[in-house]
């Protein structure tokens, strides 16, 4: 297959163009690197200085023999997504090229402002770029299980059947996402089954819970072949971030009570979910929908699970409880099916003390650069947040 990863520079972009290459398909990987002007403007930087996309690529090629093509450039600009879509010809397009933050896209008008525009822009110049060179290509878009929201009522799959006044239609999930970020997702989900609707594109948006986990089989071959982790406030995932403050001796950072309830995975299943949904494409006019996650918990359940780890590697860990800086709900019904991929034949990597031990070690053995000044949350859902 001929694969495009858009964002390949990325935490999931870049194991994905390996795991990709390494099975034997044609990879081509794009990315503007913006994600690393963003962390330059915030004084941030992974737990682990990564290489350059360009000496990554160059180094895949010596370990494996395989040859990833790398497109640099902006897909926000419409002649240069043009152009690598009349060059490559994709079969898929893994699209993984956003701003991937809710803080982020909180902090201020600017910061919003380039999220949906960056995020929704890109996917529209893409479903264009499709239309005109490759129509019967397949879309694999990263979205998100933020764009449901936590509503009081079951979370189906993409789609729901309504009954209203005797009568009845399927029609897409209600939205109710808790950041500017997540719904940069809600709008290109609504664009993306508009194009499948009205231009017969294939699509299949994966709905993607929160992710956690350093490594996968590829990026363990080489020291330099890793991917971008972070325990930042900004781009830290939840428990990436925990594992961090376990491993510094630090307090847990549990925003408010800790019962917001979410979808987690493992970055390898995000690489196995991905290559199901590539192998098993959508129909064309189809707009597919998974959500793709492997279980869910409470933030206080992955705080219980981080402390247990560490006092399992001989570290008394505590939990604090911060004034929530978001505002989401912290106490809610949570109940969202997860039962397509599985039927794809997902085998999940699943939380389990032997996979948090080995997390936990590897973190410990890389918190030399670890920085206080990034740790704290300071970018808050409800007021005006001063620029640094
Ligand atoms: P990331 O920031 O590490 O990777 C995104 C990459 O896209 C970056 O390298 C960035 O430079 C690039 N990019 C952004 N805008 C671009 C543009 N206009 N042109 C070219 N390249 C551009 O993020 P990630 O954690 O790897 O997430 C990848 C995708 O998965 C995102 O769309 C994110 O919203 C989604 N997602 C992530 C998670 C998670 O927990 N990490 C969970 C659900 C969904
Ligand atoms: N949280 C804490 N303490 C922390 C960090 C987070 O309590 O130190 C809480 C948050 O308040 C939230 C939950 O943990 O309730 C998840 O936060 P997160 O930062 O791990 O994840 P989120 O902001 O939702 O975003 C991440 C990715 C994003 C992806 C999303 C999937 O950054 O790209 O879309 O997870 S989901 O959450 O399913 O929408």
């Amino acid at each position: 297959m001929r694969v495009l990863i858009l964002g390949g520079d990325g935490y999931l972009g870049w194991p994905t163009a390996m795991y990709f290459s390494k099975r034997g398909d044609e990879v081509a990987v794009v990315d503007n690197f913006a994600k690393r002007r963003w962390e330059l403007e915030d004084g941030i930087e992974p737990l682990v200085r990564i290489p350059s996309l360009h000496e990554r690529v160059r180094l895949w090629k010596r370990v494996s023999g395989k040859q990833i093509d790398l497109y640099a450039g902006d897909i926000c600009n419409a002649r240069f997504i043009y152009k690598v879509m009349e060059k490559f010809r994709p079969e898929a397009i893994v699209h993984y090229g956003e701003q991937p933050s809710a803080p982020y896209s909180m902090e201020s008008l600017g910061t919003a402002v380039y999220t949906q525009t960056n995020n929704v822009v890109g996917t529209l110049n893409l479903l264009f770029a499709m239309r005109s060179f490759t129509p019967e290509a397949h879309l694999v878009k990263l979205g998100t299980m933020g764009e449901y929201g936590t509503p009081n009522i079951d979370i189906e799959e993409g789609w729901i059947t309504i009954n209203h006044n005797g009568r009845t239609d399927t029609v897409l999930y209600p939205k109710k996402p808790g950041s500017f970020y997540h719904l940069s997702k809600v709008h290109d989900s609504a664009n993306i089954e508009f194009a499948c609707r009205i231009w017969k594109t294939a699509a299949t948006d994966l709905n993607q819970g929160v992710v956690y986990g350093i490594d996968t089989d590829e990026t363990r071959l080489h020291p330099d072949l890793l991917t971008s982790f972070h325990y930042d406030h900004v781009f830290g995932t939840v428990l990436n971030r925990f594992l961090v403050q376990a491993a510094t001796g630090r307090k847990l950072t549990v925003y408010g009570k800790g019962g917001q309830t979410r979808g987690f995975l493992n970055i390898r299943d995000t690489i196995q979910c991905v290559a199901l949904a590539c192998d098993n494409p959508a129909r064309a006019g189809e707009f597919r929908v998974f959500n793709q996650f492997t279980e869910q918990f409470s933030v206080m359940d992955i705080a219980d699970k981080v402390v247990a780890t560490a006092a399992r590697a001989g570290l008394k860990v505590d939990i604090d409880h911060l004034p929530n800086p978001r505002v989401e709900l912290e106490e809610h019904y949570y109940n969202a099916k997860h039962s397509k991929l599985v039927d794809l034949g997902l085998q999940p990597n699943l939380l389990t003390d032997s996979m948090l031990d080995q997390m936990f070690a590897t973190v410990r053995a890389n918190t030399g650069r670890v920085q206080d000044e990034v740790i704290m949350p300071t970018i808050k859902w409800s007021q005006e947040n001063p620029r640094k």
